[in-house]
């Protein structure tokens, strides 16, 4: 009899804790599933907007900046802006409802709300249209974003860059902002390693990563184990272009550019064929008369540059970087002699 009860009670505790992996596996499962949906979300919305929303910092009526601060009400899911294109605050929730998502969305498997993170830092500042490009962001050189380390299970270390952070503070919830919109406590544990405490805003410090002191630990991702549950999701700036391109939602802005400095070379040499005012003495136009030739303004919203040498010109676009003398530099060149050479056919003579 005894036996028998004791091998009951086994049974019923092996029960229970299936029953309580197989809630965990279903709340890891949906707040994976979720990360993805808001990865496809945020590629949709930067398609179409050319820019991504800064986190939700604050309740609609508060115009407090620089730290996350739901005391005056709970997470209402729209963005928040401090001035500009300049965000109220790095770190803070999913802005749900800028995206169209139902409120759930910026909550993860646990019903704590994820902890996201977008680089509006300088270059390519993506909660800014205006520095919007559509060429991979770290194939020019280095990655920009904030620093992020992956922590492989033989614990040695890799480090990049990424655009985007989505964190779920995972089962134990610790750090994560509550639906009241007050942070689950404690915090994680601050000693070494602190992976958790890496991945959780200070309101102490009110610190997490900024664009200008990226100092703060990197968020850290690994293997889930007793001290460490945090679902970590990223997106590179490659991953971001990637997915606008899967997703055809912009135009190929280089393709554009070449086009129109096709289109500005024709028109310079109309210019020096048939301009009543030179012809037939073959000038090419000065730099006022080139902006006003025809659009002068790159697909990335930069004027084109217009240099000449004796009768020859060069017309460059500074590229998706918007920086001159870079290599990603676009331009048309011709030399006076070609000029010259070219202009002779049509009869009209450089001198
Ligand atoms: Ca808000
Ligand atoms: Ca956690
Ligand atoms: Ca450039």
């Amino acid at each position: 009899m005894a036996v028998v009860t004791v091998l009951a009670g086994i049974m019923l505790t092996m029960g229970l804790k299936l029953a309580t992996s197989q809630m965990d596996n279903a709340a890891y499962g949906a707040t994976r599933k979720k990360q993805e949906a808001l990865k496809d979300a945020l590629i949709a919305f930067l398609g179409k907007n050319q820019y991504l929303p800064c986190p939700d910092t604050r309740p609609l009526a508060s115009t407090t900046t620089g730290k996350i601060d739901f005391s005056a009400g709970v997470p209402d899911g729209a963005s928040d802006i401090k001035t500009g294109y300049i965000c109220a605050f790095e770190t803070g929730l999913i802005p749900y409802s800028n995206l169209s998502l139902s409120p759930d969305m910026a909550r993860d498997g646990w019903e704590n709300y994820f902890t996201y993170q977008v680089w509006n830092g300088s270059p390519g500042d993506l909660t800014d249209p205006t520095k919007f490009t559509d060429t991979p962001r770290s194939s020019t050189g280095t990655p920009y974003g904030y620093p992020f380390t992956q922590v492989n299970p033989d614990n040695t270390t890799t480090s990049s860059k990424v655009s985007v952070i989505i964190v779920s503070h995972g089962k134990n919830g610790l750090g994560a902002f509550n639906l009241k919109g007050g942070q689950n406590l404690p915090l994680p544990d601050a000693t070494a390693p602190a992976y958790e405490r890496a991945n959780t805003y200070d309101p102490a410090s009110a610190t997490k990563h900024s664009p200008t002191a990226p100092t703060p630990t990197p968020y850290v991702r690994k293997e889930i184990n007793d001290t460490f549950d945090d679902v970590v999701f990223t997106i590179t700036g490659d991953e971001l272009v990637a997915g606008l391109r899967r997703d055809k939602t912009v135009p190929n802005m280089s393709a554009q550019a070449t086009d129109q400095l096709a289109m500005v070379q024709d028109a310079i040499f109309g210019f020096l064929i048939t301009n009543p005012t030179f012809n037939p003495h073959c000038r090419l136009p000065t730099n006022a008369q080139f902006l006003t030739l025809t659009s002068t303004t790159d697909p990335w919203g930069q004027t084109l540059r217009y240099t000449t040498s004796g009768f020859g010109f060069t017309v460059t676009s500074n590229g998706p970087d918007r920086t001159p003398s870079t290599a990603d530099d676009l331009s048309v060149s011709y030399t006076d002699a070609t000029v010259q050479g070219m202009a002779g056919k049509l009869g009209v003579n450089c001198y």
